[in-house]
């Protein structure tokens, strides 16, 4: 809307430039760049007033006077008068800026206040004014001789949000979170920054971590850290797969009904996953066959006890319960056989499994394993193998 107007005003500036004001039909709307203020934002201020363009070839002023007096008030602070300059030497079109400084208060909980309210400044982009938490500031312009525009903007405290970029990261990925609460753009000149404390499943007492704010003006504010897989320290949270990561800041500055006073912390979380696929986190070679004393066997008779062995290995830094399956199948295909083994394997440990067997019959069997998380999950850990022997 504002865009517009101000194309179409563009066009017939020239027109209004050349012709002497109307001071009965003033027409001089006011603007702001945004239609809804946090208590520390900067206000940008337009007024298009083209019978105020009285020398088309230098930039002209308006407001800075008594008599025409630009008023920018919130409750009973105020700045009179504050002079607004032209745009463009013959544009007709004046602007400036004026920062709002809230009113004392501690918007993190820490007891120090965390503001500098003042009221100073006349314009066109010194100006600073105090606001309250529920506010309006008014803007007015005695156009011509007791003829006064005025417009209104409200100024409200906002509920913070917080939100992870992902719903579960990988253990080494580096984890984003951003917390969006233009309450804390304290100084819109400047990047603020805040506090989250993030903590997890291995570790409830947590660490404190900065977000920063995207721009002067933005409050959106992003943090990333990473995850270690021992203990917590600096920017690095301690949680192992399978932990869920929660992440809170305390929003000091709550919309109303709640006052002043109140506090409300905002939280939310994400999960912790592995950052190996599940089929890559054990490593199996294929088995070897050997007697009941241990040595390697090449030829097979049947009713003779033989060892199966396996070999596992942990390819990922935690620990990791494991189910490992031997399957015998006949020439018939039909299962004559099926063992597991439980365990646990601690990080990159390699460990021997053996099965016992005592083939009866001569035939072409084939054996197979398979490792599993559990019988309940189900998940596997790797390829299953597969080897032929006969037995004569
Ligand atoms: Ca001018
Ligand atoms: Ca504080
Ligand atoms: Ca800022
Ligand atoms: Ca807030």
């Amino acid at each position: 809307m504002y865009e517009f107007l101000l194309g179409f005003l563009l066009i017939l500036a020239p027109i209004f430039a050349e012709s002497i004001p109307d001071y009965n039909k003033p027409f001089a709307p006011i603007f702001t760049d945004k239609p809804v203020y946090s208590w520390t934002d900067k206000i940008l201020i337009s007024i298009i007033a083209p019978s105020w363009n009285s020398n088309s070839n230098q930039i002209d002023s308006i407001g800075g006077i008594e008599s025409h007096a630009i008023k920018i008030s919130s409750g009973e602070n105020y700045l009179k008068p504050y002079r607004l300059t032209e745009t463009s030497p013959n544009s007709g079109i004046f602007s400036g800026e004026i920062i709002l400084t809230g009113f004392l208060h501690d918007v993190d909980g820490d007891e120090n206040f965390d503001t500098n309210p003042r009221t100073i400044g006349n314009g066109p982009t010194n100006g600073f004014l105090e606001s309250d938490m529920d506010d309006s500031i008014s803007i007015s312009f005695e156009f011509a001789d007791g003829v006064v525009l005025v417009e209104s903007v409200p100024v409200n405290w906002n509920h913070g949000t917080i939100k992870f970029s992902q719903e579960t990261f990988l253990s080494n990925e580096l984890i984003e979170i951003r917390v969006i609460d233009p309450d804390l753009n304290l100084n819109p000149e400047m990047i603020d920054t805040v506090n989250i404390e993030v903590f997890s499943d291995s570790d409830a007492s947590g660490l404190s971590v900065t977000a920063v704010e995207t721009s002067e003006r933005s409050g959106s504010f992003i943090s990333t850290f990473s995850l270690s897989d021992n203990t917590s320290s600096g920017n690095r949270l301690y949680a192992i797969p399978g932990d869920t990561i929660i992440a809170k800041y305390d929003d000091h500055t709550l919309p109303k009904p709640f006052s002043k006073s109140d506090s409300q912390y905002v939280e939310t979380s994400t999960t912790v996953d592995y950052s190996t696929a599940s089929i890559n986190r054990i490593l199996v070679s294929p088995i070897t066959l050997s007697d009941g004393f241990g040595n390697p066997v090449t030829s097979f008779l049947s009713n003779n006890q033989m060892q199966i062995v396996g070999t596992i290995e942990n390819q990922i830094n935690f620990d990791q319960k494991f189910i490992y399956f031997f399957q015998i199948k006949n020439s018939d295909e039909t299962i004559i056989s099926l063992s597991w083994i439980q365990g646990k394997l601690s990080p990159n440990q390699i460990l021997d499994i053996s099965q016992s067997w005592i083939p009866y019959n001569s035939d072409n069997y084939v054996i197979e394993t398979y490792v599993w998380n559990s019988l309940n999950g189900l998940i596997p850990l790797s390829p299953p193998t597969s080897t032929s022997i006969i037995i004569e």
